[in-house]
Formats: structure tokens, sequence, C-alpha cells
């Protein structure tokens, strides 16, 4: 069972799209195991993205960030990092499959609307830093069984 942090990011927020990106990852069957809506911090923004640092678009992304609040989230589920960034569609917006989050609201990469991890490895890093081990909620959604064994 994989683990992803999901961000609803502040384009997304202020678009009230906060909704439409946690349905279409409920009725993808994935479970919600942590929800907070939040502010970020200059510091938050710049551990999260500290593989950017240098390039171009650094600057005005974590300027992006901290600009308005986020949905931060974890989801789990079989396959979820490929399944959620699947939903999500490529970061470049005008490259994201028809039917995807990026494809049906987004243009452009900066304001692409959503966050979530690229592998198993950074999900475990990134859960970490946005969440308290005690924000982890375990529990069981019934209707698995009828998604997957
Ligand atoms: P992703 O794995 O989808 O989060 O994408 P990246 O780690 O490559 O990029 C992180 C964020 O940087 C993107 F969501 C948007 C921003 N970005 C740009 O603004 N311009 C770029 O050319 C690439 C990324």
């Amino acid at each position: 069972m994989e683990r992803s942090l999901v961000l609803i990011k502040p384009d997304a927020v202020q678009r009230g799209l906060i909704g439409e990106v946690i349905t279409r990852l409920e009725r993808r069957g994935l479970r919600l195991i942590a929800a907070k809506f939040m502010s970020v911090s200059k510091e938050l923004a710049e551990t999260h993205y500290a593989t950017h640092i240098g390039k171009s678009f650094y600057e005005p992304l974590i300027k992006f960030i901290t600009a308005a609040p986020v949905m931060a989230m974890v989801w789990q589920g079989p396959d979820a990092i490929t399944a959620i960034r699947q939903t999500m569609g490529k970061t470049k917006a005008t490259e994201a499959a028809p039917g995807s989050v990026r494809h049906d609201f987004a243009l452009e990469t900066r304001y692409n609307l959503t966050h979530a991890s690229d592998s198993p490895e950074s999900a475990e890093k990134e859960i970490t830093l946005w969440f308290k081990k005690e924000e982890l909620i375990s529990w069981e959604r019934d209707v698995e069984r009828w998604i997957y064994e």
C-alpha cells in the first residue's frame, strides 16, 4: 500500500476547486488519511521545494505557494503515487491527459493546482515534513473491498 502527500495549492483554493480535487481522489477509490487547511511558511515552502533551488522558476514558485492557504492531505491506496499523479495530469498543464485535473482546469505550469509526491521515498519525506505522526488517521474505508483486494 502506498501513501502520497497531496497539496491543493493556492490557485485551486482561490478558484474553489478543493471539493473537485477531493471528489476525484475519493471516487478513484483512494483513502484520505490526513488533511489540514493551512498557511505555508517561507521555511516550509523552501524545504519542500529544496530540489529546485537555483532554477529560474524557484523564487516565483516559493512566492506562489505561500501566497494563499493550501489544503495539505495524505492519501493512501495500491499504487497510489502513480494513480494520483495520473488523476492530476502532467506537471505542464498543456501536456496533461484529457480528463485529468490539470487538463480540465489549468493552462500554465506554475498555476497547476496540485502537488503530488513523485516516488515512495519522496512521499515519506514529504509526509514527515507536512504532518505530525498523530495527524495521520488509521481507519477502514469499508467500500475498499469493492475497489481492490
Ligand atoms: P511535480 O513533480 O509535478 O511537482 O513537478 P516539479 O517537481 O517538476 O515542479 C514543482 C513545481 O514547480 C510545479 F508544480 C510547478 C513549478 N514549475 C514551474 O513553475 N516551472 C517549471 O518549468 C517547472 C516546475
